[in-house]
């Protein structure tokens, strides 16, 4: 390592972090989501995160890393930043550390101390190449973090690349596109036509020679998905595709996931405000981000319908399945699913589907490495974040495929369309949107045939105040406490009054509260055993 580069590395990084000072008393991690609070407290965050990649991209020979500047389903005043790994994936799990570390040094020296302890640490060279991409989303604190991103990578000699205003699956693309631009299987065009022309490309393939699809509502949250969704819906073109965009005022900045989008439909288990429905039209909410999706439809009585990702991955799951049966390819497709994910899914998939299943905790990166393990993953949480992931082999397996009779080759044909459709690298509102429209589209189904396919358990959920979230240690991908010792036998005595009860308590790990989950037969047993169980946990 260059000496004198080093020392001026070091010095400009201390010079730059005078212009972010850290405010005093708070206290950051780096969670699940990346980091995630008021984006007032967020400047020096965004400036050491600048940091962090640089670093990154040099432990990984100058691969590019990606920077995503967005706060998802929160609301507007809420911001966040999280990093993207180079396939695309979420930041290994290791340097959630150092991310924290970085956040919380109370000096610039210490900041500076920092980065030089973690590049002597993993032998990163700072002399050698650094790449770094970044977006936003649509929040009004999104333009000054930027600058102070910027200055991050500035400080420590970064080359970079601004995408300006993306959805987050969108980056993640890009980032998984350049990293693979000189490889055997490169993904894509790294920008955001690329993304546009593989989604719209691979979505007339696979609803080739079938109905035109219904119209689809879209609620996209007032937040990016918006504007990228009506892009994308061009790209395809009407004689494809009509989608009615809803929820679309990016500007009225206040209005971002307000009294609308999936969290709020999915939370509530109710329409966004104003929305007036008609009956058994296909209606779908994104986030403020658009990694996430829920669709819904009313009755003729105006009785409001949830599909949710559960029975996104059921949907996905039976028809890969049947696809995979037609074409006579030797792949296994399997679903990934949280404790979360009501009972009647996972009977519907092992009992009718016959498809494995994988239970992991909650977060997206168990999930994804989880799926990474079957040929075709499929995994959703309930909340609606998912994708479905083809093995390298299963691309290989029917790319080189022999086709014996039409009918196998255009199975074969519709698999590889779908795996350019569905976003490979994590759950993606609008690739996940068409996905869900080409399957309805093959069934020749509407939302209720869809939602005919098993029906919800009545479940609850139960946010629970605790003295210390952290005496709550469970087993078995969350369903099973260990302690406080005691707790999961009173849990199981109270199940098991309850017809298809089931119930377990977790630890958030966004929020300092534990959670309760409880489903059963009926709506009135399932609210009992949610009360009784949270009952349960009075005093701890
Ligand atoms: C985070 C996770 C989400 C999970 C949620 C659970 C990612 C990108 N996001 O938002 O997948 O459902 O946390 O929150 O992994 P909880 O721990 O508070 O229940
Ligand atoms: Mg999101």
């Amino acid at each position: 390592m260059d000496i004198s580069i080093t020392r001026q590395q070091l010095s400009q990084i201390t010079k730059f972090s005078t212009l972010h000072p850290r405010p005093e008393g708070h206290k950051y991690a780096y969670g699940t989501a990346g980091f995630r609070l008021l984006g007032s407290l967020l400047d020096s965050v965004v400036f050491r995160v600048g940091l962090l990649a640089a670093l990154r991209s040099r432990k990984l020979d100058g691969e590019t890393i990606g920077v995503m500047i967005t706060a998802s389903h929160n609301p507007p005043d809420d911001n966040g930043v999280k990093l993207i790994d180079p396939q695309g994936e979420m930041l290994e799990a290791s340097w959630e550390t150092y991310a924290t570390k970085f956040a919380n040094a109370e000096t610039d020296d210490e900041l500076t101390k920092e980065y030089l302890a973690v590049a002597e640490a993993l032998k990163i060279n700072l002399d050698s190449p650094s790449n770094v991409v970044f977006a936003r989303d649509t929040r009004a604190s999104g333009p000054a973090l930027v600058a102070a991103l910027k200055d991050g990578l500035r400080a420590a000699a970064a080359d970079y690349a601004d995408y300006r205003i993306l959805t987050t699956p969108q980056l993640h693309y890009i980032v998984k596109c350049i990293n693979t631009g000189k490889s055997a299987t490169p993904y894509g065009d790294p920008s955001e036509q690329g993304y546009f022309d593989k989604l719209s490309t691979a979505f007339k393939i696979v609803t080739k020679g079938k109905p035109k699809p219904p119209i689809v509502t879209v609620d996209a949250a007032n937040g990016v998905g918006g504007p990228k969704l009506k892009e994308l819906a061009r790209c395809i073109g009407s004689d494809y595709l009509d989608i009615n965009v809803v929820k679309d005022e990016i500007d009225a900045v206040e209005r971002l996931n307000f009294q609308c989008g999936a969290d709020f439909v999915k939370t509530q288990q109710k329409l966004p405000v104003g929305l007036e429905p008609a009956p058994f039209e296909l209606y779908a909410s994104l986030d403020g981000d658009a990694d996430r999706i829920v669709f819904y439809y009313v009755d003729e009585s105006n009785k409001f319908h949830l599909l949710d990702g559960d029975k996104i991955a059921s949907l996905a799951a039976m028809f890969i399945r049947d696809l995979i049966a037609v074409s006579g390819v030797d792949l296994q497709v399997g679903v990934v699913q949280t404790a979360y994910a009501n009972g009647s899914s996972s009977k519907y998939l092992t009992d009718i589907l016959k498809v494995p299943i994988t239970v992991t905790p909650t977060g997206v990166k168990h999930l994804h490495h989880a799926a990474q393990l079957f040929d075709v993953g499929v995994y959703f949480e309930a909340n609606g974040h998912g994708t479905v992931l083809f093995s390298n082999s299963s691309m290989k397996t029917l790319e080189s495929f022999e086709a014996q009779n039409p009918g196998q080759q255009d199975a074969v044909t519709t698999l590889l369309s779908l795996a350019a459709l569905i976003n490979q690298t994590v759950g993606d509102a609008l690739s996940d949107l068409l996905l869900v429209i080409a399957i309805l589209s093959h069934k020749a189904w509407g939302p209720n045939e869809w939602d005919l396919t098993y029906t919800d358990l009545p479940n609850r959920l139960v946010r629970v105040v605790v003295k210390d979230r952290t005496a709550f240690k469970t087993e078995d991908a969350e369903r099973r406490l260990i302690e406080p010792k005691g707790l999961q036998g009173n849990i199981d005595a109270l199940v098991k009054k309850y017809k298809s009860g089931r119930s377990f308590v977790r630890a958030s790990g966004t929020e300092d509260a534990v959670r309760v989950y409880a489903e059963a037969a009926t709506r009135l047993e399932a609210d009992e055993l949610a009360v009784k169980v949270s009952d349960s946990l009075k005093g701890l």
